[in-house]
């Protein structure tokens, strides 16, 4: 999610290199294609969607809610989506599409999804495997999947226009790639993401190493993070700009006390992956054990390098995958240690907080 950043970079340098040129009014070709901003993207012109422009425009308007079913109340997200197979390819279907969906705590946001739900359904492969996912776009806007720390053809890298048009409303796209490497990765919009991912466009996937290096752990969870700004019925993308502040912090979709409660026996091991997925850094704390740093964005960290440590700021983009054995009883806090983001609307106890109860 640094397109911005790496298109200003971009613009800024070739601005430079083109004033460096003034004299030679022959511009280079390629350095004109390269400021081109890419359709969709935040360098896009917004006019498309709003004649007042950009900024205050279509960035800041409130997700359209008009015939948005309800995802059912007990509904969660990033669970395992089973493929189909055809041959010896694993094929994943995914829907693009509204929904209202509850953070918890009665509030109800507005969110873009795959399949219906917050984060979207948990990918998980084994490294090799050949991967088809069939993503159908039911969004009134266009859309694609980036997928995150994967080494993909650049076709599958889901920038719209490098070389893949975005996938229009009512229209269908087929990613196809092998799944490498192993580790912890996300997938998500690439089109307007200040808005898209924002407002739940968003899913991990794992991809198992073909040969594990242990036992896997007892318990395995995946941590996503990020921010929504819902406002009595009204749900707006939250993004770090004043007036468009979070004041939701959900864990995999969910604020406490509606976040889920993980359960683990004594002696049992324990990873945690987080993922950071919003646009806020959240240095998440584990009371009562500390943990190791055994992967950071999907790659194994070497054990004699692995950090002893009971808290880590995931930025946005980042993964984390800590492990540690639970040695001791009791119903144990994790959280954000920013501790604002452990608020509903202002409120604490919410937001980043789930407990580990080891029993
Ligand atoms: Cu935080």
């Amino acid at each position: 999610m640094l397109l911005r950043t790496r298109l200003t970079s971009i613009v800024a340098g070739v601005s430079i290199l083109l004033a460096g040129c003034a004299a030679n009014t022959a511009q280079s070709p390629s350095a004109t294609t390269v400021a081109t901003p890419t359709p969709g993207s935040m360098m896009a012109d917004d006019s498309v969607y709003s004649p007042t422009g950009r900024e205050g425009g279509h960035m800041m308007s409130p997700v359209d809610s008009t015939g948005v079913p309800a995802a059912p109340a007990d509904a969660k997200g990033a669970q395992l989506l089973s493929p189909r197979l055809d041959g010896d390819t694993k094929v994943f279907d995914l829907t693009a599409k509204p929904i209202r969906w509850p953070l918890g705590q009665g509030v109800v946001a507005t969110a873009w999804t795959y399949n219906g739900t917050v984060p979207g359904p948990l990918i998980r492969v084994t490294e090799g495997d050949k991967l088809r996912v069939v993503l159908k776009n039911e969004l009134p806007e266009q859309t694609t999947i980036h997928w995150h720390g994967m080494e993909v053809p650049i076709e599958m890298d889901g920038v719209p226009d490098m070389p893949t048009p975005a996938i229009k409303p009512g229209e269908t796209f087929t990613y196809e790639f092998v799944a490498k490497p192993a580790g912890t990765f996300w997938y998500h919009s690439h089109v307007d993401g200040d808005r898209q991912v924002s407002i739940g466009l968003f899913a991990p996937i794992i991809v198992d190493p073909k040969t594990p290096a242990g036992p896997r752990p007892d318990v395995d969870k995946i941590i996503m993070l990020n921010e929504w700004r819902v406002v009595g019925n009204q749900t707006v993308p939250a993004m770090p700009m004043t007036g468009m502040d979070a004041n939701f912090f959900a864990i995999n979709g969910k604020i406490f006390p509606d976040t889920e409660t993980i359960s683990v026996k004594l002696g049992q091991r324990v990873r945690l992956r987080f993922v950071g997925a919003g646009q806020l850094v959240h240095p998440m704390h584990l009371h009562g054990m500390p943990f190791k740093i055994v992967a950071t964005d999907g790659h194994p960290v070497p054990e004699t390098a692995q950090l002893t440590k009971d808290t880590v700021a995931v930025a946005p983009g980042e993964r984390y995958d800590v492990e540690f054995v639970a040695t001791e009883r009791g119903q144990w806090m994790l959280h954000c240690h920013v501790l604002h983001h452990t608020t509903n609307d202002g409120a604490e106890p919410g937001g980043l907080m789930m407990i580990v109860n080891v029993t």
